[in-house]
């Protein structure tokens, strides 16, 4: 009987453990902390074995392959030793791929994942698709391969769970974006990081598509070096000749494989890297048969993303608009663009080596006052006083909100788009967003 042993029991771990349990496995799963109560509850159930709080090397070395939870960077000392007894080591998605043969349309890239990977479901959903909603978003795909039959999968694949993909395919692969992140698990270097998203497209044949975002300089540069046997599928906001998708006059036109077009202003989501977000979806909605007029309905009624640009309410006159999973400088550049009126910014947290300097521009044309949120606010002292702008240093979101509220005037907009991890007040963006929520509508 073939023996895998899986490292982690979070939602990926468990996830996969079910899945080989009922391909009739010998399963153990193995997790160098504490289990969650919910997680116990499902192996046991399956009657999978685990051990918490350590990794016995006798149980796990007896391996045929192992299942690696993304979260488990490869220098951990048992990743170490699972390679030196060559014992392959695959991730849960590779596994769960192998026993389905579902449509998968698969998210990538360093923003935009989760939007566009909803919008994606969203729409197949609304079509009257049975599809599955996976990956990086926070939804085992082995778990709903063993339990659940889907015709399709959404996934977000984070490059944690693209570094062990081997075998799979991405009928669909859409990679929105590359910009530098969690250079930490990549040995500094960001070639690394750059070929973790392109195995993506591994395995693709001419019979699948590729849709990228086409102004993007890394994958344009990666595109030269990689023989991609897909359909390519571009899309950009100015038109260009072999675009997929792009906007002409205030309108969006999708060209393949069915041609249509629907005014900017009727897309749900605002701001330009929503439009990309919703031309990705779109694209792949076409490829997938989906007929015009669904996907022009779901990219209009489309209810958004917690915590992303999510309208909180009107208060006074101002609105106020939670961006907490803004957690780089980038993706805060995007937010600040998008706005129309007068914005109160509220920013800051754990650095993570940012360069402010690419959002100075628009603070500068966009903000009529900054709150700098967080235990250090040195850097952005550093970075932004120097414009003259009234600011407001603050150690808590009841504060930062009771400035805000301060500082503006109707016609305004209040943002919280943090550009940082929220780590030094909260214990993570959802509850700093969450808090945010809370405080606003107590004022
Ligand atoms: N562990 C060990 N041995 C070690 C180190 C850790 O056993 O040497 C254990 C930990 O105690 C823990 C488990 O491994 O119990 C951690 O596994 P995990 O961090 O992979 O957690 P999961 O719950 O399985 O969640 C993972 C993804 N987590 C990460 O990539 C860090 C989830 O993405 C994903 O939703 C889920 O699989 C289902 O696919 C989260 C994430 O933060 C949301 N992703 C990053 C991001 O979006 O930036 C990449
Ligand atoms: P991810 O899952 O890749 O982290 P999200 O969809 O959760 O991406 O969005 C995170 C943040 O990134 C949002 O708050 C928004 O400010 C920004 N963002 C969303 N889509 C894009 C995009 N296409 N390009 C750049 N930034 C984006």
């Amino acid at each position: 009987m073939k023996r895998i042993v899986i490292l982690g029991a979070g939602e990926s771990g468990t996830g996969a453990a079910v899945l080989a349990k009922m391909q009739g496995m010998d399963t153990f799963v193995t997790d160098m902390g504490g289990i969650k109560l919910e997680y116990k509850e499902l192996m046991n159930q399956y009657g999978v074995s685990w051990e918490e709080g350590k990794h016995t090397e006798e149980l796990i070395l007896t391996a045929d392959e192992v299942i690696k939870s993304p979260g488990i960077p490869d220098h951990a000392p048992i990743v170490k030793k699972i390679k030196e007894h060559n014992i392959p080591i695959i991730s849960e998605i590779e596994f769960a791929g192998r026993y389905t043969d579902a449509k998968m349309i698969c998210i990538t890239g360093s923003n935009g994942k989760t939007t566009t990977t909803s919008l994606i479901y969203h729409i197949f959903k609304q079509a009257g698709l049975n599809v599955g909603l996976a990956g990086n978003i926070g939804k085992s795909l082995a778990l709903q391969v063993a339990l659940e039959k889907h015709d399709y999968y959404v996934i977000e694949l984070s490059s944690f769970q693209l570094d062990n993909m081997y075998n799979f395919r991405a009928h669909i692969a859409v990679l929105m974006n590359i910009t530098p992140d969690h250079l930490d698990r990549y040995e500094n270097e960001m070639q690394n990081y750059v070929d973790a998203k392109f195995r993506i497209l591994q395995n693709q044949t001419e019979d699948d598509a590729f849709v990228f975002w086409n102004d993007d300089p890394i994958i344009q540069r990666e595109l030269k070096r990689y023989g991609i046997h897909a359909k390519l599928c571009p899309f950009a906001q100015a038109k260009e000749q072999g675009l997929v998708a792009y906007t002409e006059e205030e309108k969006v036109y999708f060209t393949q494989p069915i041609a249509f077009n629907m005014e900017q202003e009727d897309l749900a989501l605002t701001g330009v890297h929503n439009l990309y977000n919703s031309m990705a979806a779109g694209i792949s909605a076409n490829l997938a048969g989906i007929r015009k007029e669904d996907i022009r309905n779901a990219l209009g009624n489309f209810k958004g993303v917690e915590h992303r640009l999510e309208r909180v309410c009107r208060v006074r006159g101002v609105e106020y608009i939670n961006d907490s999973k803004a957690t780089n400088v980038n993706s805060c550049w995007y937010a600040l663009q998008s706005m129309t009126t007068p914005t109160v910014l509220i920013l800051g947290g754990k650095d993570k080596g940012n360069d402010y300097s690419e959002i100075l521009d628009l603070v500068k044309r966009k903000c009529k006052a900054l709150i700098y949120m967080g235990l250090h606010n040195e850097k952005l002292h550093e970075a932004f006083d120097h414009l003259g702008l009234p600011i407001c240093d603050v150690q808590s979101m009841k504060d930062a909100v009771d400035a805000a509220y301060r500082m503006s005037n109707p016609g305004d907009t209040v943002l919280l788009s943090p550009c940082c991890a929220s780590f030094d007040l909260f214990t993570s963006y959802e509850d700093r967003g969450q808090q945010f929520k809370e405080c606003v509508k107590n004022l």
